[in-house]
């Protein structure tokens, strides 16, 4: 079939609007019809040529919702008319990862994913004969795309699309970084470095968690508005503090945080978040994505001093099992979406919204088919 497409054919170029070629899903495989995907930070990443893990011509996007056409043989766990979500960290459910509950990473299709192609190591899309490779595994900037089974996780039908596909990565990394990766306690302190589309998402799981002090760092003011809207408590502008950061953050916070999130991607904020939480019991989770080549340090008697340094991907979540549940918070009222989704656009406009996001006026762009 032909579909419409934003093609990233080279790094560092803006998105095509094409129409191309789709084959059908194979085995285990599944067609969706795409009808919104929000835009990411990593998508910006990759398509600036800045991952190591890059491969072009591709069509990115991997924050996505939509709905079930056609399945492929041996294909048991949705049928066409099932509302989906696109997972980049699928759920296999049988391996080594999935059967062990300390992680999320499910390796099942990652060798072939990391290179843009589906499990068979072919790609369903094409554009003049030429070879276009999927992303993530998800390629959501296509009106239809294919994804294995196991990259999908079947939604409630009332749930709308322009808002619940930010479930697909921002909302359920910043709160299962919170909830799954540090198990914030109720009545904990904690500092979240960058209020962006996952920063966000963490102050809103922090406030869900139970927390009393929801520090917000941002070199940003203009982040601070909707920081407070969404539970942040004092905001910290790098850029005002006059002395040290981190001995300014270690008094707002009465000897450090219990927990520390870094939501910038900036490996010097890194360190920051690492040697802001608290001595003894501290914990800092890293979401951000670096830079390739990028190096963290800090003086390895922050660690023997008992502060704990950790990473998350999709905020530890696993995605079959608990993006449907996170819909149902949203739908529940329990967590907030709407406000975050600042503009909205058609698919011809995508490349705006990347402009939006470079010049940081907007938290999420969702493009809508
Ligand atoms: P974003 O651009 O919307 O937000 C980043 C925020 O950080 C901005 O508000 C910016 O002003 C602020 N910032 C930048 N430098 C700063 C500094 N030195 N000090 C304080 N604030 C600073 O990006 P996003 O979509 O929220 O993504 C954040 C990071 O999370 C990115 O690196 C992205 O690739 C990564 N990410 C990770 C995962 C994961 O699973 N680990 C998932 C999605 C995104
Ligand atoms: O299993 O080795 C692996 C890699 C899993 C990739 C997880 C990616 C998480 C960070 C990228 C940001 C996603 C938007
Ligand atoms: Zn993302
Ligand atoms: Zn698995």
């Amino acid at each position: 079939m032909k579909t419409r497409a934003a093609v990233a054919f080279e790094a560092g170029k803006p998105l095509e609007i094409v129409e191309v070629d789709l084959e059908g899903p194979r085995a285990g495989e599944v067609l969706v019809e795409i009808k919104a995907t929000g835009l990411c930070h990593t998508d910006e990443f990759t398509l600036s040529g800045a991952d190591p893990e890059g491969v072009f011509p591709a069509i990115l996007g991997h924050e996505g919702a939509g709905v079930v056409l056609e399945v492929g043989p041996g294909v048991t766990s949705v049928k066409p008319g099932d509302h989906v979500i696109p997972l980049y960290t699928p759920e296999c459910r049988e391996c080594e990862y999935c059967l062990n509950p300390k992680t999320n990473l499910c390796q099942a299709i990652r060798a072939t994913q990391g290179q843009g192609l589906m499990p068979d190591g072919t790609s369903r899309f094409s554009y003049k004969g030429r070879e276009i490779r999927h992303y993530m595994g998800c390629s959501t900037f296509a009106n239809h795309t294919v994804l294995p089974e196991i990259a999908l996780a079947r939604i409630r039908p009332d749930a709308p699309f322009d808002k619940v596909c930010y479930i697909g990565c921002g909302v359920t990394t910043g709160i299962g970084a919170v909830i799954n990766t540090a198990k914030v306690e109720i009545g904990a302190r904690a500092i979240v470095f960058g209020l962006g589309g996952i920063g966000l998402n963490v102050i809103q799981g922090l406030r869900l968690a139970g927390a009393d002090q929801i520090v917000g760092v941002d070199l940003n003011p203009a982040k601070r508005a909707m920081a407070e809207r969404f539970g942040m408590t004092d905001f910290v502008n790098p850029a005002e503090v006059e002395g040290d950061l981190v001995a300014h953050l270690v008094e707002l916070t009465g000897g450090g945080a219990d927990y520390t999130f870094d939501a910038t991607g900036n490996v010097q904020v890194m360190r920051t978040a690492l040697e802001s939480a608290h001595k003894g019991w501290g914990e800092s989770i890293i979401i951000g994505v670096a830079p390739a080549g990028a190096e963290i340090s800090t003086r390895p008697f922050q660690l023997v001093t008992g502060r704990v340094w950790r990473g998350t991907a999709f905020g530890g979540a696993r995605g079959r099992t608990d993006v449907p549940r996170i819909v149902d918070w949203y739908m529940n009222g329990k967590i907030e979406i709407d406000p975050m989704i600042t503009h909205t656009m058609p698919l011809e406009d995508i490349n705006k919204g990347f402009e939006l996001m470079r010049r940081g006026e907007s938290i999420r762009s969702v493009v809508v088919f």
